[in-house]
């Protein structure tokens, strides 16, 4: 995959040379290139930000240092990828190729910003699946408007938030997408991680949180590792896990128990959920606890 970023802060991405991104990228499964936004402004300044049209507090990135780093990383991007002899499992351009018989790739340009929809793992698997990723991050009060609408005119745009809080801006953002896909990439994960039990992963784990884990050695400080995991009974394991994860979930999520659907749950389970004062409402079609019956 290859992945560019264009910025203020070319520096603030260093921590994608380190740790899975960075091996990744050093063993050639990632292709990463930063680029400075400055570099495309004109004046004496290098400008990238004006006052907001209609007033308001805080500044807006301008067209013009945007409109022409993006022009020079597709074409930069299409001609080391069409170089590679990549083009067949290439994205879709949005138009045809003008020479040839080869389409000319483009870049999914991902706009990390607080008004962007949730990036998701389903989003970030979407993603996973693109050739070529164009990172927009922006300082300030975000970037004109205008940019991202004649960006998505020639490629495809996401729009994405990493969650409901106030950064200073969007490379940060930039580097949990990228850890987030890149984990993700065919051979960047060895055989000990998997994405199997994750969380959010759609599949087995999907909508409730892990438990809580433990090592050796068996007595710390005073304080015991549950005698259940050092039983041996796989079965008993399995199930304490599975309580353990349920309450979890209840405590920090219950947007994600709201989602739950009582088929997905065995006599034991239902058993479990319960105890943790979790009923089944028929009429609603969802688990509710003894606090919703108490708001009522
Ligand atoms: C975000 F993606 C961005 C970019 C800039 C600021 C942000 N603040 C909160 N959530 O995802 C975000």
């Amino acid at each position: 995959m290859r992945i560019d970023v264009v910025t203020i802060f070319p520096e603030y991405l260093e921590p994608l040379n380190v740790s899975l991104v960075g091996k990744a990228r050093a063993r050639g499964q990632l292709d990463v290139h930063l680029h400075d936004l400055r570099s495309w402004t004109t004046d004496v300044h290098r400008t990238v930000d004006d006052t907001p049209y209609g007033g308001g507090p805080g500044m807006v990135m301008k067209p013009e240092p945007w409109g022409a780093a993006l022009d020079a990383v597709l074409a930069e991007g299409a001609e080391a990828l069409a170089a590679d002899g990549d083009a067949a499992v290439g994205d879709a351009a949005v138009g045809d190729a003008a020479d040839g018989d080869v389409a000319v790739q483009v870049p999914t340009l991902v706009v990390p910003t607080p008004s962007g929809r949730p990036f998701t793992q389903e989003l970030a698997q979407e993603l996973a699946g693109r050739s070529w990723l164009a990172f927009a991050p922006a300082r300030y009060e975000g970037i004109d408007r205008r940019v991202i609408e004649e960006a998505a005119t020639r490629m495809p745009v996401v729009e994405a938030s990493i969650g409901d809080y106030v950064l200073a801006g969007g490379e940060v953002a930039v580097l949990v997408m990228v850890e987030a896909i890149a984990r993700l990439l065919p051979g960047v994960l060895g055989n000990a991680e998997s994405h199997r039990d994750d969380s959010f992963a759609p599949g087995a784990m999907a909508d409730l949180l892990e438990g809580p884990v433990y090592t050796k050695p068996a007595e710390w400080r005073g304080r015991e590792v549950p005698e259940v995991l050092l039983s041996g009974h796989h079965g008993k394991i399995a199930r304490w896990r599975r309580e353990q994860a349920f309450a979890r979930t209840l405590a920090h999520r219950p947007d994600l128990v709201a989602r739950w659907q009582q088929g997905a749950f065995d006599k034991k389970e239902r058993e479990a959920l319960s105890v943790l004062g979790l009923r089944w409402d028929e009429e609603q079609g969802r688990f509710r606890t003894t606090a919703d019956a108490v708001e009522e």
